[in-house]
């Protein structure tokens, strides 16, 4: 018997995480299992080692306020949605493929005049334009679903998905957006 061919066979052991700690990409969470490591992805990722997009949106189906919404983006990896809700195609696509299908009247983008009234922002800096929104005819008119001043931008299926000011502190579903 060829004695180096049996000692590589005994040394075939399951890879384990602390072998490469960086071997899941992305944030993805290492375990080990009795025939290897397993990747736990985030949110957006899949594959063995977290290395594929599994998608660049996804809705949270619970009630938060615009601020809570923007949180939870965060702690998931992500932010509210910003690129995709700016982009005509890619707003047509998370409407019908993701907005149409739930529950939920409102949902939270990231839009916002907090900062200065009449001055709508998106949380990453671009500054609203009449070809990167989608008002709903008379939005936004600083009124919103209950009392106080509308800062914040919605998508609500009322309006036909369009968007629309409400009051920060209202709960709406959060679009949430790779980062
Ligand atoms: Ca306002
Ligand atoms: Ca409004």
């Amino acid at each position: 018997m060829n004695l180096n061919q049996q000692s590589e066979t005994a040394v075939a052991l399951p890879v384990r995480c602390a072998d490469n700690p960086a071997v899941c990409n992305h944030n993805g969470t290492c375990y080990d299992t009795s025939t290897g490591y397993v990747c736990l992805c985030n949110a957006w990722y899949t594959g063995r080692n977290c290395e594929t997009v599994l998608r660049d949106h996804l809705v949270v189906t619970t009630l938060n306020t615009w601020v809570d919404a923007r949180n939870y983006c965060k702690l998931i990896g992500g932010d509210l949605v910003t690129w995709g809700i700016r982009n005509a195609a890619v707003r047509r696509s998370i409407i019908n493929q993701l907005l149409r299908p739930i529950k939920g009247d409102g949902f939270w983008i990231g839009l916002t005049d907090r900062q200065k009234e009449s001055r709508w922002v998106y949380v990453d800096g671009v500054s609203a334009t009449l070809n990167n929104t989608d008002f709903y005819n008379l939005e936004p008119n600083n009124l919103g679903s209950i009392t106080g001043s509308a800062n914040c931008a919605q998508v609500f299926r009322g309006f036909s998905f369009q968007m629309d000011d409400d009051v920060c502190r209202a709960l709406k579903f959060p679009i949430c957006e790779r980062r």
